[in-house]
């Protein structure tokens, strides 16, 4: 699917905090995790993330390489945009903290389990965007029951084991629009608050 040829290859030894209102722009460089002091990007939940993105925070042009470790972690209101995933770690980027996330264009593929983990409540919109390849899309962590609300808007989504969205919240909602997919599993996985418009199976 999504092949990029960065010229350069950044080692990661430290989690990369993009701080209050900053924007970090990788220029198309890769991004890999140091796999002794950051992840290996394996299914360990002990890793760190490659990027912490705070409160007003942008991560952009950035390519995450393998190993990805624990990905991208949000803190607030935050925008990814052009941002590919070549091979997901433990997952790809987490809610760690209420805000309203924007993931704008770019990929993600090869998650063992779950590419986007949603820890805290949140708006999380995903446009433009291509994801392949992983056992859900989009998890709420398991048990909890806080409200989240996500839109897709004119996304490819392809090869979900399980799902595009699972969460165990009836509170929880997501819509869907302008977006094709193929081979999603069950795509809702106890999502009681669904809204599709314009989509496209193939
Ligand atoms: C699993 C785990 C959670 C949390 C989550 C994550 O769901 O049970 O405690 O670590 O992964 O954020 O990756
Ligand atoms: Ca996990
Ligand atoms: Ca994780």
């Amino acid at each position: 699917m999504v092949e990029v040829n960065p010229s350069e290859t950044i080692t990661v030894d430290e989690t990369i905090v993009v701080a209050e209102g900053e924007t970090f722009d990788g220029q198309g460089k890769r991004y890999v995790a140091n796999p002794n002091t950051v992840g290996d990007g394996s299914q360990g939940e002990d890793q760190d993330a490659v990027f912490q993105l705070e409160d007003g925070a942008t991560l952009k042009n950035v390519v995450i390489g393998d190993p990805a470790a624990d990905g991208v972690h949000t803190y607030g209101d935050v925008t990814v945009q052009n941002v590919v995933w070549e091979d997901i770690g433990e997952d790809a980027l987490t809610i760690k903290k209420e805000g309203h996330v924007i993931i704008r264009g770019g990929s993600a593929q090869h998650a063992s389990d779950k590419m986007f983990q949603v820890n805290a409540p949140s708006t999380f919109e995903i446009i433009n965007f291509t994801a392949n390849d992983a056992g859900k899309m989009i998890r709420q962590n398991g048990g909890t029951t806080f409200k989240t609300s996500i839109h897709i808007e004119g996304s490819v989504i392809t090869n979900m084991d399980e799902a595009i969205f699972r969460t165990d919240s009836n509170t929880s909602e997501i819509t869907m629009t302008n977006t094709r997919y193929s081979n999603v599993g069950h795509k809702w996985y106890n999502v009681d608050h669904v809204s599709e418009s314009n989509n496209v199976e193939f």
